[in-house]
């Protein structure tokens, strides 16, 4: 029989990949969306897959319909991907925020240990819980947490109520703490996906500049795509346990925005690029690079997929979709 996996976050950019893979994998995938006036499926149609998935109504703020949907499904695997997941927001929204990625990771935890504690579990935690800690070195998992937003302290809770569960209850729970990854279907808010639909419409004379932030900041960027199967393997172990998902390199926005440019067809920038400080945060994490070698040993995960690549096919994703619209 076929192994059912549920995906909270299905409509996102992970949840559309991971589901993808699972599929690939002959699981029967349910994914989690929310009540919404106009709901959007876009990344699901983008991959192809928006009528293989079983679609069941939930928000990871209620606990009664999480108990609902895991009772008529007994999945077993739940991919926790649901989250208010932009940055920025989190200091508009922290209270949102809070509720959805802390609260809700707490609540389906609970759901799961009340109606099938033997479900494994995945918690999407973040790279952003490390903040500034060691930003001359490389972040690893014994690297302390200094969180420097309301999203990544929400995150925090998450990633210690998984935990406590695991160490409370001998709960199969892990969790994935993921550094920055990007793929065609990144929501336009991040800025790799800013810049590269900029660029696009910048090269076909629909827009003349982009508007940004702190252009020194570094990221550790890898593709979405391979991030998922790591979410993967680390449910396939025979224990429980918390894993670095990286390239273990890092990048500047200036990086981003010298190969984004480059490859459409223009060596000077600078001309396109308006400094807005709308864009700025009130507290910034400099530099993020992970050290993935824990991964590599015991999941056998690598990222397939360079930097470089990353942006060229974002690149080229988005000039197609413009250029077809
Ligand atoms: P995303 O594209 O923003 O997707 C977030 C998903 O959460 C959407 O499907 C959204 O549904 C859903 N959601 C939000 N609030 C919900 C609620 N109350 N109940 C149910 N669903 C809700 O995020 P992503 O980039 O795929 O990231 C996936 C997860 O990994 C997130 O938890 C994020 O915080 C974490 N993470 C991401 C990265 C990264 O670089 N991408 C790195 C580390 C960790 P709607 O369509 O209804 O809005
Ligand atoms: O910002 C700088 C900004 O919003 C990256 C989420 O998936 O990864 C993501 O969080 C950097 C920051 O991602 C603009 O100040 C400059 O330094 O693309 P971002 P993020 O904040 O790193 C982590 C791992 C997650 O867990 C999150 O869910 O770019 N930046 N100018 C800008 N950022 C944005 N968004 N827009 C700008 O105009």
């Amino acid at each position: 029989m076929a192994k059912k996996a549920l995906i909270t976050g299905v409509t996102g950019q992970d949840g559309a990949y991971l589901a993808q893979f699972l599929l690939d994998k002959g699981y029967e995938v349910f994914g989690l969306v929310r009540r919404m006036v106009n709901r959007n499926f876009e990344n699901l149609e983008y991959l192809g897959i928006e009528n293989k998935i079983d679609l069941v109504d939930g928000d990871l703020t209620d606990e009664a319909s999480l108990i609902n949907v895991i009772k008529r499904i007994y999945p077993d695997e739940i991919y926790n991907l649901a989250a208010q997941s932009f940055v920025g927001t989190s200091w508009d929204q922290p209270m949102v925020t809070c509720e959805i990625n802390g609260m809700g990771v707490l609540k389906l935890l609970n759901a799961i240990k009340i109606c099938c504690p033997a479900t494994k579990f995945y918690q999407a935690s973040t790279s952003e819980m490390f903040g500034n800690v060691n930003i001359n070195g490389i972040q690893d998992e014994n690297t302390p947490f200094h969180p420097r937003s309301p999203y990544a302290i929400s995150k925090l809770f998450a990633y210690w109520i998984t935990v406590n569960y695991r160490e409370s209850y001998n709960m199969f729970a892990s969790n994935g703490i993921l550094f920055n990854h990007e793929s065609p279907i990144r929501g336009k808010e991040f800025v790799s996906r800013k810049i590269t639909d900029g660029v696009a419409r910048i090269k076909l004379g629909l827009a003349k500049e982009i508007r940004l932030g702190n252009l020194d900041s570094r990221r550790d960027w890898g593709f979405a795509g391979d991030y998922v199967e790591a979410m993967w393997l680390m449910l396939q172990q025979k224990n429980p346990d918390d894993f670095i998902i990286s390239t273990g390199k890092t990048h500047s926005i200036r990086d981003f925005l010298n190969l984004a440019f480059k490859y459409v067809g223009i060596d000077n920038w600078q001309p396109y690029i308006k400094i807005d400080p709308r864009y700025k945060r009130p507290a910034e994490l400099f530099t993020l690079q992970g050290k993935n070698n824990k991964a590599k040993k015991n999941l056998g995960w690598e990222p397939k997929v360079s930097f470089e690549k990353l942006v060229m096919m974002m690149i080229d994703a988005d000039l197609k979709r413009l250029d077809n619209s």
